[in-house]
């Protein structure tokens, strides 16, 4: 096991990471950048280096003085936590070049999945299902043109180097195809290094359910159920749920199955997620997540698998020890993330917290690195909260998540605290009935009636 471990991130997740490694008898050492020095992930670490000034591709992002950090404080391995870092192929290899370990999956993995058409490659050859499409990039109009009349209208044309939405655009006939696939090719070259393309069938109306793998070096690879990701704006996920309203249990243990039994296949290790659109009772894989995710405690809360900890324990070569029949999904878990954003307009609204109160009770958790007098800097994402509730059926959760709304006292700035209590009370969404466009069209019908108390 490792002695400890350097932790290349902030906020909740780092703390998370902390967590973890304290409870495995790990020494941690945090990395912040100057506007971080008083962060509660800093305080709690048992050392910590100022590895640069605020804006994160000097701090949090610098390849170069995170590793001399790790080096200078006698770390043996590193975690990346989520964003920065974490699915950065060429900073995995550059760890394991300092003898020091990654803790996620190989470079290769990291690579492979990075690009969305080696990626959905490597999902057909190992027998997930995927969405219709060029089997390859596509080079030029009248390519397109032809996978068009192939596939038929409506269909995406995305930026294989694609995320967060960015060199995405719709076609709905063949007279939009020129332009849809211009603007998708011109948005992925100033967006990334890569202006690659490939094209699929559009789904009008799907849910974005997501599937938590684990995997240790030995071939054990167990699934951890699913989540149900839909509820998004601008490509940011604002609740998720697990499981699925949208599931039952035959379709998850199909599904899951498949997920794993592609793992193996793929050679994938560590955590992972398989990101799937689900629409008329079919799945269709659309990319893979090599990193712990935001939203991993609905998962932890319902199947009673310390994720995080395991994590460090297969990275360090340990076994996984426990099979996939001792999984059992227990209950339901909602995560609301909540953000220093104005909830009507979601202009982020960093500053001083004031009275800080987090709710807490049966089955109530909150991961946060914020505390009364911190100042939110303006520098970085938004969120500063994830409030996680438990319980043995949806409405439970739904009762208890209410209730735990309404005991989270946050004053000096604005959050998305009235978004959640409005979303949860809604009737399409106690039904489950909703989809990835439903939490936008509901902020624009009832965006006047999201208010503060
Ligand atoms: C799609 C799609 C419909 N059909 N692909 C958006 C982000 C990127 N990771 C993939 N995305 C989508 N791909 C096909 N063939 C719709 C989306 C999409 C979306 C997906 C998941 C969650 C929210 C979304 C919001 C808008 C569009």
């Amino acid at each position: 096991m490792f002695e400890k471990v350097l932790i290349a991130n902030r906020g909740e997740i780092a703390l998370r990471i902390h967590r973890a490694c304290r409870e495995m008898g790990i020494k941690t050492v945090a990395v912040h950048s100057t506007a971080d020095a008083n962060a509660m992930h800093v305080r709690l670490a048992d050392e910590a280096v100022c590895i640069g000034p605020a804006p994160a591709k000097d701090s949090y992002l610098n390849k170069a003085a995170i590793i001399s950090a790790a080096m200078i404080t006698g770390a043996d391995a590193i975690h990346p936590g989520y964003g920065f870092l974490s699915e950065n192929a060429d900073f995995a290899e550059m760890v394991e070049l300092h003898g020091m370990t990654f803790i996620g999956p190989k470079p290769e993995m990291i690579r492979l999945m990075g690009d969305k058409v080696t990626a959905k490659r490597a999902a057909i050859e190992s027998g997930l299902p995927v969405v219709p499409g060029s089997d390859g990039d596509v080079k030029t109009v009248d390519e397109a043109l032809m996978w068009g009349e192939k596939i038929g209208y409506p269909v995406i044309v995305k930026a294989a180097a694609g995320g967060g939405g960015k060199g995405m655009k719709v076609a709905h006939n063949a007279s939009e195809m020129a332009d849809a696939f211009t603007l998708a090719k011109n948005e992925a070259r100033s967006s990334f290094a890569s202006d690659v393309v490939y094209i699929e069938k559009y789904l009008q109306k799907p849910r974005h359910i997501e599937i938590q793998i684990i995997a240790d070096n030995y071939g054990n690879v167990v699934y951890l159920g699913e989540r149900d990701c839909s509820l998004q704006r601008n490509h940011q996920k604002v609740l998720e749920e697990c499981p699925s309203p949208a599931l039952n249990p035959e379709q998850r243990r199909k599904i899951g199955e498949i997920a794993s039994k592609a793992m193996a296949h793929i050679g994938y290790t560590n955590v992972g997620t398989i990101e799937f659109l689900y629409e008329d009772g079919q799945f269709y894989f659309l990319e893979m997540n090599t990193r712990v995710q935001v939203e991993h405690p609905i998962t932890e809360m319902v199947t009673g698998v310390d994720i995080v900890r395991d994590q460090i324990r297969v990275s360090s070569g340990g076994l996984l020890g426990y099979k996939q029949e001792d999984i059992r999904m227990n209950g339901y878990a909602i995560e609301c993330r909540i953000n220093a954003e104005d909830p009507r307009t979601f202009i982020p609204c960093p500053g001083q917290i004031g009275a800080w109160h987090v709710p807490g009770g049966l089955d109530v958790r909150v991961d946060s690195g914020m505390y009364a007098g911190y100042k939110v800097p303006p520098n970085y994402d938004s969120m500063v909260a994830k409030l996680i509730v438990h319980g043995r059926t949806r409405n439970g959760v739904l009762m208890r998540l209410r209730r735990a709304l309404e005991e989270f006292v946050i004053e000096g700035i604005k959050t998305t605290i009235p978004l959640h209590q409005k979303i949860i009370t809604d009737p399409e969404f106690i039904d489950g009935q909703y989809n990835i466009h439903w939490l936008e069209n509901f902020i624009e019908q009832h965006k006047d009636e999201i208010v503060e108390e």
